[in-house]
């Protein structure tokens, strides 16, 4: 073997884990994604999942999670323990094997690991390797046992310190700096939601997060309990919140089809959009894949041939398409699979072939059934699905007016659409401009090379309330699919994108800095989430932050973000500077707009994520939608964070 690193006095069993720590740190990415706030909340979920695997297996019904405040993580399970003694070939404690080997995950207990999120996972050692330190209790036959690690490396053996009559494995980490260079701090919101979702994945299972930086007002530490008796029926009731469902239940499944376990459930609400999500091993599949064409499937089959034997088709003058059977839809499938193949451009699209027949067959059988027991309801669907077909006629109409234009190329860019004259598109950006002066002052500031403008026209069409050939007919929206140059539609999704064409790599929307101008924003960020997901999932979206205010004081000048930035550079400039609160963006000119927040060089632009595609559309669903009560509270409970007008 290679031998760059002098390590000759090891066996070669342990050479190889050293190394495969030593990889860790070096490729971080490789196993964890990126080092960046994905990353390090990745190292939560890799833990979390080692603790769901047992819980799987039966053996244990209550994970606990807290923030501690230093940002160290913690985490509890009553399961059965990892085993502490002494693994044959290693000649250490399995503990220490478990914790320092790279894929030492399973090894022992091959059964309980079978259909697990851990399986695609890779395995607590990562964490380990990538934690300035890291401590391993396990409670097991009556004995407390003990490890410690920095960077990976024990600094103990694994010992006892003392006798319990618990179950169960504790683990506590802190990201290492060295790795994660960009930031250490973890957000509560991001890992309640995924606690949440993963007791609903899993039912029965009692998930806790504590954040230990925060109190509330009664003294307690902010702190949630998720818990599920019915799993994905109370998931769907939980992601239609805001929306009115137009049958009586939740359709539901579980089961096991072909030795693959299959959950399903489903609704039909008043609104437009169609809402799948799909998880294998609970892990999201953004990109879809086999089951999710399997449940088309199932869906569609049964749905039509229902229909058909109904006679409710038959004055029909259009044909019905697989989309129209999912207007107003909203469902979760969850596969367990024992070796997923993960394929797409984020992993996160599901490739076995043999899950598709699976989940169809049962999809098939629930709806069978649900439509013979609920015949008003079958009838709702089935009127829904006719409305749908009609609505996708007038669409496609509109559609293929985009179409044409965006197919022509350069002679059909929108009127005011301000191109660059860069030609490659990964070298291009364009602005989205909240109303015409404002894009007037962005024309004149941008760097015509490689920026480009379109001003769109006051508030947009809040697509949430539209049906889609409204959307298409829109002209602020049609000028942003030709501008992009993307085209929409395919025979089996009517919104795929295709982004082959894209103009340019990155789309920054600009608006105000006030209410007016985060609305509009939303309005564009809730388009762009309904009809250009790729878009954002590619990482091309991008939001603008223009400053505040600005400070002057003789000849200097300065500007400012926040409150607190206005207060310390108004400090440095020696105090008495005069102070202008941008109230749009159409106060600032042509130079300072370019200085402040269209410069590469120094403006900051916000990328934006999809961190979990669930928790993301019920808060579109809910800021966008028609029920009131709900979008109060979210405002209510987040207005805090958001800076209210002066
Ligand atoms: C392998 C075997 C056994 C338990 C575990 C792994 C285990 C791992 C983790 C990670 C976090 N919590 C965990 N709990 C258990 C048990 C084998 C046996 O007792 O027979």
């Amino acid at each position: 073997m290679k031998d760059e690193k002098n390590i000759k006095v090891y066996g070669a069993d342990s050479i190889q884990a050293l190394e495969g720590m030593e990889h860790v740190r070096m490729r971080p990415s490789m196993y964890i994604g990126d080092v960046g706030v994905r990353g390090l909340h990745h190292l939560v979920y890799e833990v979390v999942d080692n603790s769901i695997d047992e819980a799987m297996g039966g053996y244990c019904d209550t994970v606990q999670v807290w923030i501690n405040e230093d940002n160290s993580i913690t985490v509890e399970d009553n399961g059965r323990g990892i085993p502490v003694d002494l693994h044959k070939k290693e000649g250490v404690s399995a503990l220490e094997v478990v914790m320092t080997k790279i894929g030492a995950g399973g090894k022992f207990d091959k059964d309980s690991y079978k259909v697990s999120g851990g399986l695609h996972g890779v395995g607590v050692s990562v964490v380990n390797a990538l934690s300035e330190n890291l401590k391993a209790t396990v409670h097991r036959d009556g004995k407390i046992w003990e490890q410690e690690y920095e960077r990976g490396k024990p600094l103990y053996p694994v010992k006892s310190i003392g006798e319990t009559d618990k179950r169960g494995t504790i683990v506590t980490f802190k990201p290492d700096p060295q790795i994660f260079q960009q930031t250490l701090n973890y957000n509560y919101d991001t890992l309640s939601s995924r606690m949440r979702e993963l007791a609903f994945l899993n039912k029965g299972l009692t998930i806790s997060i504590t954040d230990k930086r925060n109190v509330e007002d009664n003294g307690e530490y902010v702190s949630e309990t998720f818990h599920s008796e019915e799993g994905l029926k109370e998931f769907i009731k939980f992601l239609d919140e805001t929306r009115e469902p137009v049958i009586k239940e939740v359709i539901s499944m579980e089961g096991e089809k072909n030795d693959i376990p299959v959950e399903v459930a489903m609704v039909y609400n008043t609104s437009f959009n169609e809402n799948l999500h799909s998880y294998v091993n609970n892990i999201n599949t953004h990109e879809g894949g086999t089951h999710l064409t399997g449940f088309r499937r199932g869906l569609t089959t049964t749905l039509k041939k229902y229909a058909d034997a109904s006679g409710m088709l038959d004055k029909l003058k259009f044909d019905i398409s697989g989309d129209d059977f999912r207007e107003g839809l909203t469902a979760i499938v969850s596969v367990k699979v024992a070796e997923p193949q993960f394929e797409g451009q984020t992993k996160t699209k599901l490739g076995n072939r043999e899950v598709s027949a699976a989940v169809s067959q049962a999809v098939s059988e629930m709806l069978e059934n649900y439509l013979e027991e609920n015949p008003n309801d079958a009838k709702t669907i089935v009127q829904k699905v006719i409305l749908a077909a009609q609505a996708r006629h007038a669409a496609r109409k509109a559609r293929e007016m985009v179409q044409r234009k965006t197919v022509m190329g350069g002679a059909g860019l929108p009127g005011k659409l301000s191109d660059c004259s860069e030609q490659d598109p990964e070298q291009c950006e364009v602005f989205l401009v909240e109303g015409d002066s404002a894009g007037g002052t962005a024309k004149q500031g941008r760097d015509r090379n490689f920026q480009a403008i379109l001003p769109l026209r006051g508030k947009i069409l809040n697509v949430e309330k539209a049906m889609s050939h409204k959307v298409f007919e829109n002209e602020e929206i049609r000028n942003i699919f030709t501008a992009l140059g993307v085209t929409v539609g395919t025979e089996e999704d009517s919104k795929a994108l295709n982004l082959e064409k894209l103009r340019y790599h990155k789309i920054v929307i600009m608006c105000d800095a006030d209410v007016d101008g985060s609305h509009i924003a939303t309005l564009i960020l809730t388009f762009f989430f309904r009809y250009m997901k790729d878009l954002i999932e590619a990482g091309h979206v991008y939001i603008a932050t223009p400053p505040l205010y600005l400070l002057k004081k003789g000849k200097k000048l300065a500007y400012a973000w926040s409150d607190e930035e206005r207060a310390k550079l108004n400090e440095e400039m020696g105090g008495g500077a005069s102070i202008q609160r941008y109230k749009g963006l159409g106060e600032m000119n042509a130079e300072q707009l370019w200085d402040t927040t269209m410069n590469p060089e120094f403006r900051t632009l916000r990328q934006v994520t999809i961190d979990n595609g669930t928790e993301a559309d019920r808060i579109f669903s809910m800021l966008m939608g028609d029920e009131v009560p709900p979008r109060r509270e979210f405002i209510e409970k987040n207005a805090k964070y958001a800076n209210i007008d002066a």
